[in-house]
Parts: C-alpha cells; sequence; structure tokens
C-alpha cells in the first residue's frame, strides 16, 4: 500500500503534469548530477548553473534568477486560517477554499515538460525531539539543489516519512514567473505551502521562511514552543565557559554577521549553531532550548569581506561539503570569479553585473543585486559549535531583539523582566532593507523581527510568548541592541561587526550576574565602566549619546507604536496594554 507521502507526491503530479518525476535520494552523487543538469539547463538568458572558478572558489556556481524576482514578495504572501481573525491584521488573509482554487488552477499542468523533484527533508537534526519531517515538490533545480545544502535531506529521512501523516507539505512552481501570477500560500491548519511564480529566496526554498517559521510558529503555538527569527550563538569567555543567546533582527539588519563573528576581544569568541531560525522549546529542566531547523547559509552577498565576516569568506570559499551557491552577485569574466560590492580587493576590469550585462563602475548601478545572497553549508563553517547536532539543543540565557534604527533606540538595553522584554520585542521598529520588495529605509514595526513571517495572529503570539515565559523556571534575560544609530553627519556612532562583542560581553556578564545596570526609562543600560572598550577609539560624548534615551524625543515612536497596536483591539494581551500605558505616561 502507498504511503501517506507517496499518494500526495502522486496528487501533486496529476495537477503538475510533469514529463518526469525524481525522487531525491540525498547522495553525493545525486548533488554533482543536479548540477550538471542545471548548467545545461536554458532559463532566461543562461544556464541555471554556471561554473565558476573552482581553484579559487571550490565547488562555487552561479545563478541569476528572474530580474522581477529578485525578494521576498510580502504582499503577495498569504496565511490562510479558517477566519481572517486567527491569520491576523499581520498577514495577508483569503479564504481557505478559495485560495486553493486560485492556486489550483495556477498549478494546472505548470509543470509540463519539466522534471519534479520531490525533497523529503527534515528541519532540525533528524533525531531531535524537536525536529520536523517535510516533503516538497518542485520543477526548479536550482531549488532542488538549494534544499539540499540547506536542510537535511534524502532516504532516510523518507524512511522516516513513511509511516506518518503528520507531515510538513509544500508544492513548488516556478510557473511562468509572471509577477501577476505570483502567490505564496501558507495553510497552516493543514501544515502546507503551496507557491507558484517565484524561484528565489523565501519565496521558494520553503523549508525557510514559509515552512520553518510561518508553518512552525503556529505548530508552537499549538504545541507549546516557538518558532523565531534568530540567531543562535555560543559566547566563549577566557575560562571556556560558554554562553549560548539568541538574537533576532529584521532581514537584513545583521543576523548572518553577528552568528559568525570574529571577536575584538581577544579573550572572547563566538561560536555558530545558526543564523537565521531558531526552534525554542521549554526543556525538562524549565530553562529554554534552541535548536536551528536548518542546515546551511542563505546569505545577503553585498558587504561580505574579510574585513566585515572573515568566517564567512572563509566558509563560502572551502567548498568542501555540498556545493556553494551564488545568486545574483557579479562575475569578473577575467577570472572568473563572483563579485560584489564590498569584496576585498581591487574592482575587477571585466565585469558583468548581476542580470549577466556588461558593467563598469561608473555605469551608476551596482554589479551585484542589494539582495544577491550566497548559499553554503554550515558544516563549513571554521566556527561551527561542537553542539550544533545536538538533539536537544543548546540552553539559552539571553535573547536579544535588535533593530536598524538611525535614532533614539540606545546601543543596547536590558528588560525589566519578561513581560517587559516581550513589550520591547512587539513594539520594535526597523528601517526596511532589499531583502523584501518595496520602499527601503522607512521605519515599520517589526514585532520580534517576525512582521512576515507569523503563521498567524501577532495579539495571539504576544500572548503565547508571556505564556511561554511564565512555564520557565529560569527564564533567559531579554535585551535590545542597536548597531546603526548615527551622529548629526549621519555616520554610524559604533563600529559594529566585531566590536559588538562589547555588547554581547556586558549582556553575558548581566545575565551571570557580574555587573550591576543604569536605570532609564525605556530599560537598563550599562554603565560606560563596565564595558571593555580597550583598542577601541571612540570618544566619550559618544558613547553617552549611544545610550542616550531622551524620552521627550520618544513622542512620535510612542504614537507610532500605539496606531501599530491598535487593530489587535481587545485581543491584545493586558500585560502588553499595561506596558504601552507605562510608555505612554513617560512621554507625557
Ligand atoms: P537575512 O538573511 O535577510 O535575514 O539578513 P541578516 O539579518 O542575516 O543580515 P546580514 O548579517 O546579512 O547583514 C545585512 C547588512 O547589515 C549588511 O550590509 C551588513 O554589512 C550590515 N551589518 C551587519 N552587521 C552590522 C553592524 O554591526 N554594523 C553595521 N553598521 N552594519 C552591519
Ligand atoms: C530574510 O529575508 O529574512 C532572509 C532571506 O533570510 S529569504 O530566505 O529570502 O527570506
Ligand atoms: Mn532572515
Amino acid at each position: 500500500m502507498a504511503s501517506a507521502a507517496e499518494r500526495w507526491v502522486e496528487d501533486q503530479e496529476r495537477l503538475a503534469r510533469p514529463a518526469r518525476v525524481a525522487w531525491c535520494d540525498g547522495t553525493e552523487g545525486e548533488a554533482w548530477r543536479l548540477l550538471e543538469i542545471g548548467m545545461n539547463e536554458e532559463r532566461l538568458n543562461g544556464p541555471v548553473f554556471l561554473k565558476l572558478n573552482h581553484k579559487s572558489w571550490p565547488t562555487a556556481y552561479l545563478h541569476h534568477s528572474d530580474p522581477t524576482d529578485v525578494a521576498r514578495t510580502e504582499h503577495l504572501t498569504f496565511v490562510c486560517h479558517s477566519t481572517r481573525e486567527a491569520s491576523g491584521p499581520n498577514n495577508n488573509w483569503m479564504e481557505p477554499a478559495k485560495a486553493k482554487k486560485k492556486m489550483a488552477k495556477l498549478s494546472e499542468g505548470c509543470m509540463r515538460g519539466r522534471t519534479m523533484y520531490v525533497i523529503p527533508y527534515m528541519m532540525g537534526q533528524p533525531d531531535s525531539p524537536y525536529a520536523k519531517a517535510c516533503l516538497m515538490v518542485t520543477d526548479s533545480t536550482y531549488v532542488a539543489v538549494s534544499m539540499r545544502i540547506m536542510t537535511r535531506i534524502g532516504t532516510p529521512i523518507l524512511e522516516k516519512l513513511r509511516n506518518r501523516e503528520d507531515f510538513i507539505k509544500g508544492f513548488h512552481s516556478v510557473g511562468d514567473l509572471d509577477p501577476n501570477h505570483r502567490y505564496i500560500m501558507h495553510f497552516p491548519q493543514e501544515s502546507l505551502v503551496w507557491s507558484v511564480g517565484s524561484g528565489y529566496g523565501g519565496n521558494a526554498l520553503l523549508g525557510k521562511k514559509c515552512v520553518s517559521l510561518r508553518i512552525a510558529s503556529y505548530l508552537g503555538l499549538r504545541q507549546g514552543w516557538l518558532a523565531e527569527h534568530m540567531v543562535i550563538m555560543g559566547i566563549e569567555d577566557h575560562r571556556g565557559n560558554v554562553t549560548y543567546v539568541t538574537a533576532a533582527l529584521p532581514s537584513a539588519c545583521g543576523k548572518t554577521n553577528l552568528a559568525m563573528m570574529e571577536s575584538a576581544l581577544p579573550e572572547y569568541r563566538v561560536w555558530t549553531l545558526g543564523d537565521d531560525i531558531a526552534w525554542l522549546n521549554i526543556g525538562p529542566d524549565g530553562r529554554l532550548w534552541a535548536i536551528n531547523p536548518e542546515a546551511g547559509y542563505f546569505g545577503v552577498a553585498p558587504g561580505t569581506s574579510m574585513k566585515t565576516n572573515p568566517n564567512m569568506m572563509r566558509t563560502i570559499r572551502r567548498g568542501a561539503f555540498n556545493p556553494t551557491l551564488f545568486t545574483n552577485v557579479g562575475l569578473n569574466t577575467d577570472t572568473n570569479e563572483p563579485w560584489w560590492e564590498g569584496l576585498d580587493g581591487p574592482v575587477p576590469e571585466n565585469m558583468l553585473d548581476w542580470q549577466g550585462r556588461p558593467w563598469t563602475p561608473g555605469s551608476g548601478a551596482k554589479a551585484a543585486h542589494p539582495n544577491s545572497r550566497f548559499t553554503a553549508s554550515i558544516i563549513n563553517s571554521p566556527m561551527l559549535s561542537p553542539e550544533h547536532n545536538n538533539p536537544q539543543g543548546v540552553p539559552i540565557s539571553a535573547i536579544i531583539f535588535g533593530a536598524r534604527r538611525t535614532r533614539l533606540i540606545p546601543l543596547v538595553m536590558e528588560s525589566f523582566n519578561w513581560a517587559h522584554g516581550v513589550f520591547l520585542g512587539a513594539r520594535m521598529g526597523s528601517e526596511t532593507t532589499a531583502a523584501a520588495t518595496g520602499q527601503v529605509g522607512v521605519v515599520r514595526r517589526d514585532p520580534m523581527a517576525m512582521r512576515p513571517f507569523c503563521g498567524y495572529n501577532f495579539a495571539d503570539y504576544w500572548r503565547h510568548y508571556l505564556n511561554v515565559g511564565n512555564r520557565l523556571t529560569r527564564p533567559p534575560g531579554i535585551f535590545s541592541v542597536n548597531w546603526f544609530r548615527v551622529d548629526e553627519n549621519g555616520k554610524f556612532m559604533w563600529p559594529g561587526f566585531g566590536d559588538n562583542m562589547r555588547v554581547l560581553k556586558w549582556i553575558v556578564d548581566r545575565v551571570n550576574g557580574r555587573v550591576p545596570a543604569r536605570e532609564t526609562p525605556a530599560g537598563l543600560v550599562p554603565r560606560i565602566q563596565d564595558l571593555d572598550l580597550g583598542g577601541l577609539n571612540i570618544s566619550e560624548d559618544k558613547m553617552e549619546r549611544l545610550f542616550a534615551v531622551n524620552m521627550k524625543e520618544w513622542k512620535g515612536e510612542v504614537d507610532d507604536i500605539r496606531d501599530s497596536l491598535k487593530p489587535y483591539g481587545g485581543r491584545l494581551p493586558a500585560e502588553i496594554r499595561e506596558q504601552l500605558l507605562k510608555l505612554e505616561r513617560q512621554v507625557r
């Protein structure tokens, strides 16, 4: 008798009518076969994969996505609970039956003449009690190769899938790539993702935002855990003690850089566990435990260099485990090497831009798309935590909420308690970036860096967050950080990157009860003398300004926060309303 998995795949085949069906076995031989297929497969203006210089970039390949398809499209992303209220004001909603009809129409025969890859995969270490079994189909060779880098795939996972019905399903087709036929639909009540019309990023690599955040956050609500847009890292001090922290920052606001940081403080070092997504479970010991459901990086290329992120440069140049993919970066045609703005060394003389057109620095536009990315296995990371495969995960001592704010928000702040910490997250705002289509650089509310990723009503999410805190006997401290405050000339006041360790060290000192803090109306901030600023050339005046909390300037901010919470009405938890009232009193 066919398993539920096989029956589901047959249904998709009947709908999409591919020329052939290929079940991915996850072997290494298969990876090279898929790359070979991609190198000979014409899409757009060239092959799916272009082999790069393997002397300097071992196992690296270049891919171009359609120029209309270069970032997540939030306006085309829907979360379809049976009621609009369950999806919340934070999501686009469509009545599930109507949404399915629409998607079925778009999917009808959409894989004609193409291969349908069937990918059995697991989010999380397969033996972890917190891992989830998933199954997806796709007609994109690029997505098939990417999924094997980003997740744990293959036949052993299929065995796990065979005797169960509760796996998470994903249908993906590039369709005709017409933006008018592009939809990323989620059906959380059935653990189903249905994505047509895009071949790039979170729209297409379904294990990432669709499954591990939107679908998983709703599973977490029902099962008592949290799926978060967070880095997981271990911070080791000179005595060898490792403190594990997670950090939530919106897209393209510094998670990957933080997770891979080369510490400016010689007696501290960072161990990476994850750079984008964390699943947080309440352990039997009453602590919060984190696993990274993913197995790879899908990181922003521009700005990545030996100066800003040497460990990532080493990772993407290593190519030891799985291929490394580059998408929408420039190409140095003399050396056949990838190139992007911010890469070390001089600008190459002969270049093609991210659309394959001849490019010179004088041409005004960027050679690499601002949301161009690399895809690389986390195994290639030189600073991979020895705990990365631990099925239980790691115990978390601090949760950090960070955002991109040129004004108001101090470099670091600690919450007074869990409820205040949840409010710090809920009232987060951040200036928008190129990671999603739309205007860049405007402040928008992005609670917990989850605005585009929470698979249900934010009001219910905050209540769930509060409940998780109440169930923890040893809850982590909650902090907020902002690396992006600028001076009157618009220059970043804080050097950032490796120097962020100075802030992390204070956080570690705080959760270990080693230093006192200074109270401001917005939260607790460091006394300057408790920050290790050794070797850093920064004036005392600048340090003061990095921590300035002048509530008189917060009026507009508080108005904006109130407006952002209004749509949740009576559903908003009382604790959040109390915190807002407190803040309102402070600006009066
Ligand atoms: P997603 O993959 O979209 O979720 O992004 P991310 O949060 O992992 O962002 P990433 O680390 O790729 O950083 C994106 C941008 O932020 C890059 O342009 C970096 O140069 C910049 N950035 C990262 N850390 C810092 C920092 O400490 N200071 C400053 N000024 N910029 C930073
Ligand atoms: C993000 O936008 O937060 C990303 C990239 O990590 S994507 O996978 O496209 O969502
Ligand atoms: Mn992300």
